[in-house]
């Protein structure tokens, strides 16, 4: 094993000019492949840089270029046999040639700075050296690339613009006109509509790159490309746009999108690349450098990305790599999802296939769920927004939409796979999906104890659904409340003709009183009662959900001494699915803790075991932020080197890409946001309270024995708690706590308590 490096010998190992190794991915080679590339993102377009010499791909997307329409696709099992699902396109490519003598660059490097959020491409060639930098600044709207020479004169390159390729679509062409390269095209039908085939909905885009060139001279070439001669340096501003508006009433259409990138590339080019620079790398940091992890870094922390990956899988230690991927996650997060905007997707922003898997959706039975897990506990509330809107709409569209099994006389009823334009893959109805969504409001309250939020955006969720699941609810035969129809994602138990039992991958018979569905209702019924409480609204229903509670079905302890996933006990102790519907109550929910329910604790870690610690990207980030609630550090910690099985470009296995996206297999970003909340999970907890309101905050509940010592600034608790924390040996050294809420609280660090009282707005400086 390789020796662990104090971080002031890390320090004085590190040259000036080397990266951070908790913050920087960097390469030696160019990318080959999509999963090789850098991602860059402003919550609205987002790119990936390849990096190449002599040839510069930037492969880009827009969040809201969807094929699709606001239906529930028909031929439920068989997606995409109407299209009205539709999937998440490419929108197109930008690509920079350069000369012969680019061929053959020497000292090549190509690097992400997560804190800078710049990607940059730096090597020499014919005694010249070439920098590229490429952000996408959320400010100015655009992608911003800057092209610099050491030498006067010496750069020259042309610049091509395409259209992505989904067949049978025809691309649109590209036109060049003095320093701007632009097409534009519509998802009309390529043949006369067949009438069930929805993909095709319309859906007007544009995308247009303006080039400035510093000294020699700029050309439009007939070919629709356009060249630079002889420049000292140049900047490309990059801007693409849809006529989507996220507007179920109007059938999610505005205006043309030709005005909204000409205005994206006027206002950039007006402020020029510098500042464009200063204003990206400012607005990324009031994000990025809210909370931070320092873990030890190793020999091998100074790799290359890539190879340090594989050391790391090889065996290798490397606590600064696992703290480069909880950076990673919310980088990613900050990238892909911002005020205003789309939630981020299966793939977050990043997409370069017209058939992407699962569409590249809004996965409701876990996935979506899990890429807003970091949001509140890793201090990027903001970025949760795009979901609530999202959310709202959803519920809103639902009546909108002319299947009717999603008519619902209160609340409102999910697929399980959705669009942004309000339809449907029309695969599994997921009756819990929409009560499992309203948690995240109830949490942007717990966490931010903002009274508003909860009263005009939370509430009417949590009431509205309170009282569907109120409604239906039946008895069983023990006078116990159950769900008629649960179902636990995704598999379910089918009865052979010699009466054995065997557990069918994706089955969806109707299963009464399945443990998912009862711990989703139960939290609901939860959330619900506490919301109500806060508000002091509601006296009547409060009493009586409070009582269809104590009635509903709880967990139930099976045969093995497992948590029975459903309510016969029918687990096969064999079985390793990658869903943990069952212990939703241990995370995401909170009706299972070590402290309250212990031998429910037991048995979900009994289940937990046979299930296993690998299976999909996601499951394991799942696995991190569960077993850190049963306070496992250890377990938690070799799921985290699970998680990072270094996977190359290609290759189809669970683990993490060259670039550290998450593989499902196939890529998918859930992984990476769910590692970051499930990090934050082992480092600090709060979802218990006293029966006074007394906060329990939970202080390295999980710590590894692979992180004997390091520190953690700008976590997150409910009701208003940011914190810092460092250790050593294992233990707890010192701990800062701001309260902007001034709620009572209790520290715990292992089995140590201590109440505290702090006015709002103060700091505690706390030595255990
Ligand atoms: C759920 C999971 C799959 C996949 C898909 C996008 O259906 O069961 O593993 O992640 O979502």
């Amino acid at each position: 094993m390789t020796p662990i490096f104090l971080f002031a010998t890390h320090s004085v190992l590190a040259a000036a000019s080397e990266p951070d190794p908790a913050h920087t991915l960097w390469y030696e080679q160019p990318a080959g492949q999509w999963l090789e590339a850098l991602p860059v993102g402003n919550g609205r377009m987002g790119a990936m840089v390849f990096g190449g010499a002599p040839g510069e791909r930037i492969q880009f997307n827009e969040q809201t270029l969807w094929t699709g329409t606001n239906r529930t696709q028909t031929g439920a099992d068989t997606p995409g046999s109407d299209g009205a699902m539709g999937a998440y396109q490419p929108f197109g490519d930008l690509y920079l040639d350069f000369p012969e003598e680019h061929r053959a660059p020497a000292d090549y490097r190509r690097e992400l700075d997560l804190a800078t959020g710049v990607a940059k491409t730096t090597y020499r060639t014919g005694g010249v050296e070439f920098t590229r930098e490429v952000f996408a600044s959320h400010p100015d709207g655009v992608v911003a690339i800057r092209l610099n020479a050491s030498k006067p004169g010496a750069l020259t390159f042309t610049v091509r613009l395409r259209d992505a390729n989904r067949p049978p679509l025809k691309p649109a062409g590209t036109k060049a006109a003095g320093d701007t390269l632009s097409f534009s095209g519509r998802f009309d039908p390529p043949e006369p509509e067949k009438p069930n085939d929805y993909r095709w909905n319309g859906m007007a885009y544009h995308a247009a790159a303006r080039v400035l060139n510093d000294g020699g001279d700029i050309q439009a070439n007939p070919d629709g490309s356009v060249s630079v001669t002889g420049a000292d340096s140049a900047t490309i501003f990059l801007s693409a746009a849809t006529d989507y508006a996220p507007d179920p009433a109007k059938n999610y259409r505005g205006g043309p999108p030709e005005p909204k990138v000409e205005a994206a590339l006027a206002g950039a080019g007006k402020r020029g690349f510098d500042q464009l620079k200063a204003g990206h790398i400012a607005d990324h940091q009031s994000l990025y450098n809210r909370a931070r992890l320092e873990l030890a870094a190793t020999e091998a922390s100074h790799l290359p990305t890539d190879k340090r990956l594989a050391a790391y899988t090889g065996g290798g230690a490397d606590p600064a790599l696992e703290a480069l991927l909880f950076h990673y996650g919310r980088y990613l997060l900050i990238a892909s999802s911002r005020p205003g905007g789309l939630p981020a997707n299966l793939q977050g922003l990043w997409n370069d296939n017209p058939n992407p898997a699962w569409y590249s959706g809004y996965t409701t039975n876990i996935n979506i769920e899990m890429n807003y897990w970091p949001a509140e506990p890793t201090n990027l509330a903001e970025c949760a927004g795009p979901l609530f809107d999202w959310i709202d709409r959803v519920a809103a569209a639902q009546k909108l939409n002319p299947d009717p099994r999603l008519r619902t006389e209160t609340g409102w009823i999910i697929y399980s796979t959705n669009n942004p334009l309000g339809g449907n893959s029309g695969w599994a109805m997921h009756l819990p999906g929409s009560a499992w969504l309203s948690r995240h409001f109830f949490e942007a309250w717990a966490f931010s104890g903002d009274r508003e939020f909860l009263a005009t955006r939370a509430y009417p969720h949590l009431r509205s659904l309170a009282e569907m699941w109120d409604a239906r609810l039946v008895e069983d035969e023990n006078g116990r409340l159950i769900t008629p129809d649960g179902w636990s994602p995704e598999h379910g138990p089918v009865r052979q003709a010699d009466g054995s039992i065997v557990l069918k991958e994706g089955d969806r018979t109707p299963q009464p009183g399945a443990s998912y569905d009862q711990q989703i209702v139960w939290d609901l019924f939860t959330n619900f009662i506490e919301a109500s409480t806060a508000l002091g609204a509601d006296p009547g229903l409060r009493a009586r959900i409070s009582e269809r509670r104590q009635k509903l079905l709880g967990p139930q302890i099976g045969s093995w001494g497992q948590l029975q996933e459903w309510k016969e006990d029918v687990d096969d102790p064999k079985n390793q699915h990658r869903h943990l519907s069952h212990v939703f109550g241990v995370f995401p929910g909170r009706q299972i803790t070590p402290g309250e329910t212990p031998e429910f604790a037991r048995a979900a870690q009994t289940s937990m075991d046979a299930r296993g610690d690998r299976a999909t990207g996601w499951s394991r980030a799942w696995k991190i932020a569960l077993w850190a609630r049963l306070e496992n550090g250890s377990r938690a910690g070799d799921v985290v080197r699970s998680l990072l099985d270094f996977v190359p470009a290609g290759k189809r296995a669970a683990g993490t890409l060259p670039n550290l996206f998450g593989s499902h297999p196939p890529f998918q970003m859930d992984s990476n946001f769910g590692y970051t909340a499930g990090v934050a999970e082992m480092l600090l907890q709060s979802h218990r309270t006293d029966a006074a309101g007394r906060r329990e905050l939970h202080l390295l509940p999980a710590l590894p024995p692979s992180w004997p010592s390091g520190s953690v600034t700008g976590l997150r608790a409910r009701d208003g708690f940011t914190i810092d924390m460092t250790w050593a040996e294992g233990k707890l050294t010192s701990a800062r706590i701001v309260s902007a809420n001034g709620t009572p609280f209790r520290i715990r660090t292992g089995n140590k308590t201590s109440d505290q009282n702090l006015p709002a707005g103060e700091t505690l400086n706390f030595n255990p």
